[in-house]
């Protein structure tokens, strides 16, 4: 219990969550399960950590605890802390390490947390189970229930609230299974049924079932060839026969898990994901991002295309993280960690070839004049960058030299020309040096 408070105590005094891909900037988290709560978005992700001798299983999946994310905005995220941990489940194992993909949702003025975790009575077998932890508020405290779900095993959990007030609890073990909940959300009203018609063949995991336009969507990632694609198949009811209809998002070869949310905020469809961006050596310390989603007119989901630039505005005057960039020239542009050894400090674009550019979209000037450009940059050679607007031959809104020198810096310029409102800035290198910058901000 001690170690709970320690790490829930250090987790508040380091809430940071900034806009981008990934999101979650001051931890690895994966399987993020999103929901809108109120004006707020909420995400609930698992938190891999890495395993030691002492703890886990070196070289796979580590995780002993959940924290929660909050966002009025998308593009500034806190980190609200810890909900469930394995040393706070009456039933859990506490030495398991395998707290994976979590989901939460509010029914009856309660917030109802559905976690997999491997339990302490191993009388069924080595499997996982299921438990809720049940709260007043999407951020806890989170209660635990003294006993896991009776009948079910397996990982995953998803929950569904239908338009009648009827909940669905989805989960995954090989198949994915499905069963109506009593109202208590504690408890299963139906007999675990699996699935059908969904890919025999290749792993199916982490169901995610939404509603939009009486179509039932039923998510879930699935090994068609190599590694885990997002794909769908849809149904008139959450308990099918469900369709299989297309792929969300395409395989990546570098991450061999994802795992997902979709959820509509503002008007605006969202997919929540994971990918492997703080660890691209070791596909089991994974990151949460998120894109637009976006739907045909017969309700068929458009492929979502995964970016480093998000979802949301940024703020002119915050620091502008470049190499999360919209697109870029081919060549002549470098993105790399700014320290291999520590890398949640991010990333830099290094410049080497003039005119290479990087776009970045949707910044937000405001209304009130923003007077100078700062930039933190290092350059072994000296240079000289442009920020244009709104197209690589845009208005020059700013420049700066960049001095030559062995360390980063701060510089500052005027700005030659503020323009209000939203952009997209073009950031171009003036002439052949090696210039790397890691981030812009107006004050
Ligand atoms: O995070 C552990 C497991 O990896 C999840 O439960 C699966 O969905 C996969 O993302």
């Amino acid at each position: 219990m001690k170690k709970f408070i320690l790490i829930s105590a250090v987790c508040f005094l380091t809430s940071l969550c900034i806009a981008q891909n990934p999101i979650i900037r001051n931890q690895y988290s994966a399987d993020p399960s999103a929901r809108v709560f109120g004006d707020s978005v909420y995400v609930y992700p698992s938190h891999d950590i890495l395993a030691t001798k002492e703890h886990g299983r070196i070289g796979w999946f580590c995780m002993e605890d959940y924290h929660v994310f909050s966002s009025a905005n998308l593009t500034d995220w806190n980190d609200d802390g810890i909900v469930v941990s394995q040393y706070n489940v009456p039933w859990a194992d506490s030495t398991a390490y395998s707290m994976w993909a979590p989901d939460c949702i509010f029914k009856n003025g309660k917030y109802y947390f559905y976690f997999p975790t491997k339990p302490k009575d191993t009388s069924n077998g080595n499997g996982f189970a299921i438990g809720v932890a049940v709260s007043d508020k999407p951020s806890g405290n989170f209660v635990p229930q003294p006993q896991p779900i009776k009948n079910v095993h397996g990982i995953d959990p998803n929950v569904f609230i239908d338009r009648d007030g009827q909940a669905y609890l989805y989960w995954a073990e090989g198949n994915i299974y499905a069963a109506k909940l009593k109202d208590n959300m504690l408890e299963l009203a139906s007999e675990p049924v699996v699935l059908k018609a969904l890919p025999d063949k290749g792993l199916k995991e982490g169901p995610y079932m939404f509603e939009r336009n009486g179509i039932y969507y039923l998510t879930y990632p699935h090994v068609a060839d190599k590694t885990e694609q997002l794909e769908y198949a849809v149904s008139n009811n959450p308990l099918g026969p469900f369709k299989v209809t297309g792929v969300i998002m395409d395989e990546s070869p570098d991450c061999w898990t994802n795992h997902h949310s979709i959820i509509q905020f503002k008007n605006q469809w969202y997919l929540f994901y994971h990918h492997d961006d703080y660890s691209p050596d070791f596909d089991k310390a994974r990151s949460v991002r998120i894109d637009s989603l976006f739907f045909n007119s017969d309700g068929t989901i458009k492929k979502v295309i995964p970016t480093f630039r998000g979802v949301g505005l940024t703020n002119a005057s915050k620091k502008i993280q470049i190499d999360r960039y919209t697109a870029k020239s081919n060549n002549g542009v470098s993105i790399n960690f700014i320290d291999t050894a520590n890398k949640f400090l991010g990333w830099k674009t290094t410049f080497t070839k003039a005119n290479a550019w990087v776009q970045y979209s949707s910044i937000d000037f405001g209304m009130k004049p923003l007077k100078i450009l700062a930039v933190r940059a290092f350059s072994a050679t000296g240079g000289a960058i442009q920020i244009r607007a709104d197209d690589i031959n845009g208005t020059v809104i700013a420049e700066a030299k960049i001095p030559k020198g062995d360390d980063w810096k701060e510089i500052k310029a005027t700005v030659k020309k503020y323009e209000s409102g939203i952009h997209n800035l073009f950031i171009v290198v003036k002439n052949n040096s090696n210039v790397a910058i890691d981030w812009i901000s107006f004050k």
